[in-house]
């Protein structure tokens, strides 16, 4: 047996597979025994019955993303790695987004550098392609998959992001043929102009018409169109944010097709609805995110998808704007109307413990897929597994001890973030993080944050688990030679 650095004993180790009661032997930041009376190691953490889980992979998170000024995220590398560390997460995946007319190494390098030396967690990155031309299509893409960058973002609305249905069925070839993984924003952006420009004509600009411009009826159309684009070239895709029932109900309907439609949902479609973003004042701005939170029946719509498997993937979209801060939501004055409020809402750090308390609490969902949903699959769906998202010999010793016994009510002055607000504000939890080990080190416990900026290392990623090879089965896929 390798010599070993740090012994964490006593353990109830999950994974997405099982459970069992070992020690945790840790040497070069690596899991390289497991077992019951390991040997003594300089360091020692007795984990004293506790379930220990592979630290959060969070497969979904903006930081540091250039923004038209003055707009402006909150969390860089820095803050926002520090944040989800001390929530429990020791890998995000946030995205290298092209603006139109760049190139796309060149969205690439800069995010590189915006990252340099910043992040306390591992960080791969994600790719959002906003001009896929015959340049970005024949060579950067194709090149940046073969080097670590195999999933990107497609939005299919916001101006300056969204693409065309022909573009977006270009770009799926690409993936179809190199095996990445397309990421689906899914909302009809002309329905959403037509609406908000309706609603701001009659003087409804407050926050709350943020929900009335994005019905879900929006979002189920989108989410249809999505699922037809990726049958028609026998591509697998994952619809993110999904917000509730009539998206989900699409989903559903694809996926007894047999189609390899996965879908990710985010803690805001289980904790808010659009009353939130109906309060006085100019609070709601607070909640203002897209797809918007729904209501009540739809939250549990959300639960049962998590549940029943219809979700792959537990996320958080944190997209940070401070509140009273006018490169925020003030941006433009002190309340602007509605289409002007950064579309966005803080999550990296609350992510894992609201599941935790109000999924494995409730016993809506075990331990398992709690593991599964939040780690094991977007390390697998993102091509990290298995170096992240389990508890193997040969893994990462990103873990987390779980304080399951932990009862607080949230508040933001106890988050790590630079955001001037959280939107759970009061919500009570029974579960936080005790400790959380990135490779072995401890970056997170409960006498705070312990970590390093500069210490997390940029992942390449592999090539997606769901990508597959392609049957050749129906008369216009073959004719197109897929
Ligand atoms: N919606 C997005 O599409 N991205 C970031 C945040 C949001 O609300
Ligand atoms: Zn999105
Ligand atoms: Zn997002």
């Amino acid at each position: 047996m390798d010599h070993l650095e740090l012994v964490i004993r006593n353990a109830v180790a999950v994974t997405a597979g099982d459970i069992q009661r070992c020690d945790i032997g840790v040497a070069d930041g690596r899991i390289v025994a497991l077992g019951r009376d390991l040997p003594h190691a300089a360091q020692e953490i007795d984990a004293a019955g506790r379930y220990v889980m592979p630290g959060g992979v969070d497969g979904h998170c903006h930081l540091d993303q250039p923004m038209p000024p003055p707009m402006k995220m909150a969390d860089d590398f820095e803050s926002g790695t520090r944040s989800a560390a001390c929530g429990g997460t020791t890998t995000v995946i946030p995205f290298a987004a092209q603006a139109k007319g760049q190139s796309l190494v060149a969205a690439v390098d800069d995010y590189h550098r915006r990252a340099e030396g910043r992040a306390c967690i591992d960080y791969a990155f994600h790719m959002i392609v906003s001009d896929p031309t015959p340049t970005v299509l024949r060579d950067e893409l194709p090149r940046l998959i073969r080097d670590g960058y195999t999933s990107f973002k497609v939005y299919m609305t916001y101006d300056d992001l969204k693409l065309s249905d022909r573009e977006i069925l270009d770009v799926l070839e690409v993936a179809r043929r190199d095996g990445a993984m397309v990421m689906v924003h899914a909302e009809n952006a002309d329905c959403i102009a037509w609406l908000s420009e309706r609603l701001v004509e009659s003087g409804r600009s407050a926050p709350r018409y943020h929900a009335a411009s994005r019905p879900a009826p929006v979002e189920r159309e989108a989410t249809h169109r999505a699922i037809t684009f990726a049958e028609l070239l026998d591509v697998p895709i994952l619809i993110v944010h999904v917000s509730g029932g009539e998206a989900i109900e699409q989903i559903r309907w694809a996926q007894g097709r047999g189609l390899s439609i996965y879908a990710e949902t985010c803690p805001q479609y289980l904790f808010l609805t659009a009353d939130d973003l109906d309060v006085d004042g100019f609070h709601g701005a607070k909640c203002v995110c897209s797809p918007p939170p729904r209501d009540v029946a739809n939250q549990q719509k959300v639960w049962d998808g998590l549940v029943n498997g219809t979700f792959h993937v537990f996320s958080s979209d944190h997209a940070p704007f401070r509140y009273d801060d006018p490169r925020g939501k003030r941006l433009g004055g002190a309340e602007p109307a509605f289409p002007h409020i950064p579309n966005g809402i803080p999550g990296l750090e609350t992510r894992l413990p609201l599941l935790f308390s109000h999924g494995v609490g409730t016993g809506r969902i075990d331990l398992q897929q709690f593991v599964a949903l939040t780690s094991t699959n977007p390390a697998r769906m993102y091509g990290l597994y298995p170096r992240k998202g389990t508890i193997a010999i040969g893994a990462d010793a990103d873990l987390v001890i779980w304080d399951d016994k932990h009862e607080l009510k949230l508040s933001n002055a106890q988050l790590h973030h630079n955001v001037d607000y959280t939107p759970y504000e009061g919500i009570r939890l029974t579960a936080w993080p005790a400790v959380t080990l990135s490779r072995g080190e401890v970056v997170w416990d409960e006498g705070g944050y312990r970590g390093v900026a500069g210490r997390g290392q940029f992942i390449k990623c592999g090539l997606p688990a769901p990508a597959r090879p392609r049957p050749k089965d129906f008369t216009w896929r073959t004719a197109l030679g897929l």
